[in-house]
């Protein structure tokens, strides 16, 4: 097989440590915390870190929405074919984060900023809910300065496709803009993932002014639905959701746009700009007591369906790809994968 190019694959958003336990209705209600969610700290929440690691046993994990689509791809491809950039501090959390992208065999380019903590997620499981609640920190912090730094704006000019997480609309979004310019500048893909309700309702302008670049778009059924209700789309029904974020309008035209609507147990839903059929794919299915917790699932299938994508696979095999991954995820302790690796 020919040798292809290092780090065809470049993400971005926000690094952080997850701070994750299982933890019950009382935890949740003492910081007005929903079941299944994904929110900014505020200052209520500020206890929750030493209330997890203190009163519920939390694990540490390395977490991060796009870290984990990124781990996720690495997995997949062959060494050296993905790098992450965001922004961390310089403590003992950053090097957890370090250790395990090590062990992934995933390139960062990390903005490390000594004066603020790398950043926290508290994540509650409570069955199959999980809810998260994020103090960003050093991951707030990124910037266009780091992006434009010549050793790390060449990796964006060498890779040839991008994955950018929806949370880093709430940091830097002109950095999202120079990915985006640059993926249609070169007709590369440019995926961006819809993360989390909030972002749909509260992040919309910096949302709408990625949209035109999105070549593939990723979201559950409930971002889904809050991108229907701040946008005013006038259905809740999912699969004409997705036909609408499929059809918005696009400035690069050498790809269609794909809108991707994952429902956990649910099929996979996909629309494909100027198309009238929406297409379901099953997920993989998992037995009950095969399930550790579902956090980072949906991470896990954009990083399967990525890889799938920079390979040049088909939108059939990278969706496959993508619920393949996010199977092996669910199995794991938060969001990770098996080692030794298990082969698609
Ligand atoms: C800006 N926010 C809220 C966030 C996140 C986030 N990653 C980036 N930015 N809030 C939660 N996460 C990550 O989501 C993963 C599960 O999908 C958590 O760190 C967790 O690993």
């Amino acid at each position: 097989m020919a040798a292809t190019k290092d780090y065809r694959l470049l993400c971005l958003e926000n690094p952080l440590l997850d701070i994750q336990a299982f933890g019950d209705e009382a935890l949740l209600e003492k910081y007005g915390l929903k079941a299944n969610d994904a929110i900014l700290a505020e200052e209520k929440h500020l206890g929750l870190y030493e209330d997890l690691l203190n009163n519920y046993d939390a694990k540490l994990i390395a977490g991060g929405a796009a870290q984990n689509t990124a781990r996720g791809a690495q997995y997949l491809l062959p060494a050296n074919s993905v790098v992450y950039i965001g922004g961390v501090g310089d403590d003992k959390y950053a090097a957890i984060l370090h250790d395990a992208v090590k062990q992934a065999g995933l390139r960062v380019e990390y903005r490390v900023d000594p004066k603020v903590p790398t950043g926290r997620c508290g994540v509650v499981i409570t069955g199959h809910n999980r809810s998260m609640c994020t103090e960003l920190g050093a991951a707030n912090h990124y910037d266009l300065e780091h992006l434009k730094k010549p050793e790390v704006w060449a990796l964006v000019e060498n890779a040839e496709a991008y994955y950018v997480g929806g949370y880093h609309l709430t940091v830097c979004p002109p950095a999202i803009q120079e990915l985006a310019k640059q993926a249609a500048a070169r007709n590369k893909p440019f995926i961006l993932s819809l993360s989390a309700p909030f972002i749909c309702q509260f992040f919309k302008e910096p949302l709408d002014a990625s949209a035109p670049y999105w070549d593939y778009v990723i979201g559950n059924e409930t971002e889904a639905a809050a991108y229907a209700e701040s946008h005013g789309l006038g259905t809740t029904d999912v699969k004409e959701i997705a036909k609408a974020l499929a059809n918005l309008p696009k400035i690069n035209t050498q790809r269609k746009r794909v809108a991707i609507i994952t429902q956990g147990t649910e099929p996979t839903l996909v629309a494909v700009q100027g198309e009238d059929a929406v297409k379901e794919y099953p997920v993989h299915v998992i037995a009950k007591e095969e399930i550790n917790d579902t956090n980072g699932a949906g991470d896990a299938f954009a990083g399967g369906f990525t890889a799938g994508i920079v390979e040049g696979r088909s939108l059939d095999e990278s969706i496959d790809m993508g619920q393949w991954l996010a199977r092996l995820s669910i199995k794991e302790l938060g969001p990770s994968y098996p080692f030794p690796k298990q082969a698609y």
